[in-house]
């Protein structure tokens, strides 16, 4: 069910913490940590601590969250040092636009110049 934990999920074990991970901030709602394959110097991935499958879904099944969510991006690009060089925030939805872990996550990325268009 949405929202609900999934045992096959990466990113449910690494908010339970049943899989390791450098996580740089925490509140009731998320969980940011380090991306394992960093794509800049700055790479963290914001998550829910409940599980939904992409952002749409997320923003339509608890508004509440996904706003969250969008304050502790800013939150960790504060922290990170990014507001003043810029930072980019990425949410991959589906597998033709590059989503590998079907629980919601931000890429937080910052730390050299990022070109538009993307990839
Ligand atoms: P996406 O391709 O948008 O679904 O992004 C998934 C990201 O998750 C990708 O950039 C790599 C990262 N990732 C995959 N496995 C792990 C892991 O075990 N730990 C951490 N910290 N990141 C992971």
């Amino acid at each position: 069910m949405a929202g609900e934990p999934q045992a096959d999920c990466l990113f449910c074990k690494i908010v339970d913490g049943e899989v390791p991970a450098t996580v740089v901030r925490e509140t009731d709602h998320t969980v940011a940590f380090r991306d394992i394959n960093p794509q800049a110097p700055t790479h963290v991935l914001v998550v829910p601590r409940a599980h939904w499958r992409n952002a749409g879904e997320l923003a339509a099944g608890d508004p509440v969250v996904a706003a969250a969510l969008l304050a502790d991006v800013a939150a960790v690009a504060e922290a990170e040092g990014l507001v003043d060089s810029g930072y980019r925030t990425v949410f991959n939805t589906g597998s033709g636009a590059g989503q590998t872990v079907f629980h919601v996550h931000a890429h937080v990325l910052g730390g050299r110049g990022l070109n538009w268009p993307p990839g």
